[in-house]
């Protein structure tokens, strides 16, 4: 506790300084009589108390006064934001991008909202060849993994043939799917149409040979077994071939089709045993619209190597840029 001394002639007066300063926190502790000299006027001298805690009386009613405005203030915001909510969800049905997005991109309806979007996506998407990724060893060993039947096996066939054809360099590939009817048929014939290698590698400790098999292989393709990605146990099964490589790029393959969601969760599940940063989008011939998938490769900060577009081997495949997927999404300028 603060203790002051507050002196006035007129004890009333006193009083009422002590009320008008310090309100009614504070305490009055004595209240004396004196004298500056023996024969001199008389005063009175008060000793106050005051809690130093406690905000004086005037704070106080100075805090509820910007309260009030603070809870105005944040009335009004929630009203405009309701009004923002209907419009959000209009442009979301519009864009066919999440109102979460509009939101991160500061997408605001009526305003140019594309230019937002596009500036948003643009910082976020990222596209890269798969020639173009550094690798300490050689050959360069691509797994291709993902859900059943999303064209892993298909896309590895295209990847090989589009190196082939404008690279000139051959490339080979290791299946682990012993486990699929007809996988290793299918993909014997793709190696023979292209006269490329196949390995089919049925335990994990001959993966550490095999690449000694293909020799004349710049580039390795590795297709595995298609997983529901909840069964985590299957995927770590799938690891352990992996293991056994020196080096490998895993690249997730998801189906355009898949809502955001479905593709958020299978990514976190294959994320969790593989660490995956290079994504191939599939299907995406077969997608009424791909929105929802450039944002989840955007959110996700996935490097995309290409988009698959058809069956036909290996021509269905697209290298696409930044530019051409925001023509695609329908923010072309
Ligand atoms: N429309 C379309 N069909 C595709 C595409 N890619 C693959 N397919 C077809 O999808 C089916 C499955 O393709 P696969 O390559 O066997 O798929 P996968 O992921 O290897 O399948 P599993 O090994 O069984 O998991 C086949 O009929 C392919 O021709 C594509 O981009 N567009
Ligand atoms: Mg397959």
């Amino acid at each position: 506790m603060e203790v002051i001394k507050v002196k006035d002639t007129d004890i009333q007066s006193a009083l009422d300084t002590v009320k008008r300063q310090y309100g009614s926190d504070a305490m009055i502790l004595e209240i004396r009589k004196k004298r500056k000299y023996v024969f001199g006027p008389s005063y009175y001298e008060l000793l106050i108390g005051i809690e130093q805690n406690l905000p004086k009386a005037g704070a106080d009613l100075d805090n509820l006064e910007a309260l009030e405005k603070a809870i105005r203030r944040l009335d009004a915001a929630v009203s405009a934001l309701a009004v923002k909510e209907d419009e959000l969800d209009a442009l979301s049905k519009q864009t066919g991008f999440s109102k979460e997005l509009l939101i991160k991109a500061r997408a605001v309806p009526n305003e140019d909202w594309k230019h937002a979007l596009r500036q948003y996506l643009s910082g976020k998407l990222e596209f890269v060849r798969l020639e173009n990724i550094k690798f300490k060893s050689f050959p360069k060993v691509f797994v291709l993994l993902g859900p059943t039947g999303v064209g892993k096996t298909t896309t590895a066939a295209k990847l090989a043939g589009y190196l082939l054809l404008t690279k000139s360099a051959p490339s080979g590939f290791v299946t682990i799917d012993t486990f699929r009817a007809g996988a290793v048929e299918q993909i014997k014939l793709f190696g023979k149409a292209m006269n490329l290698p196949v390995e089919v590698v049925r335990r994990p400790h001959q993966m550490e040979k095999v690449l000694a098999k293909l020799p004349d292989a710049h580039y390795v393709f590795v297709d595995t077994i298609g997983r529901n990605p909840r069964e985590i146990g299957k995927l770590t099964e799938i690891k352990m071939y992996l293991d056994e490589l020196e080096e490998c790029v895993p690249v997730l393959c998801l189906n355009a089709g898949l809502k955001k969601e479905e593709m958020q969760k299978a990514f976190e599940y294959f994320n969790k045993v593989f660490h995956v940063e290079y994504f191939i989008l599939t299907k995406v011939d077969e997608a009424e619209s791909i929105n929802s998938a450039v944002e989840f490769m955007a959110e996700n900060g996935l490097k995309t190597l290409a988009f698959a577009n058809g069956q036909n081997v290996p021509d269905d495949l697209l290298f696409p840029d930044t530019e051409n997927v925001l023509d695609m999404v329908g923010l072309s300028l």
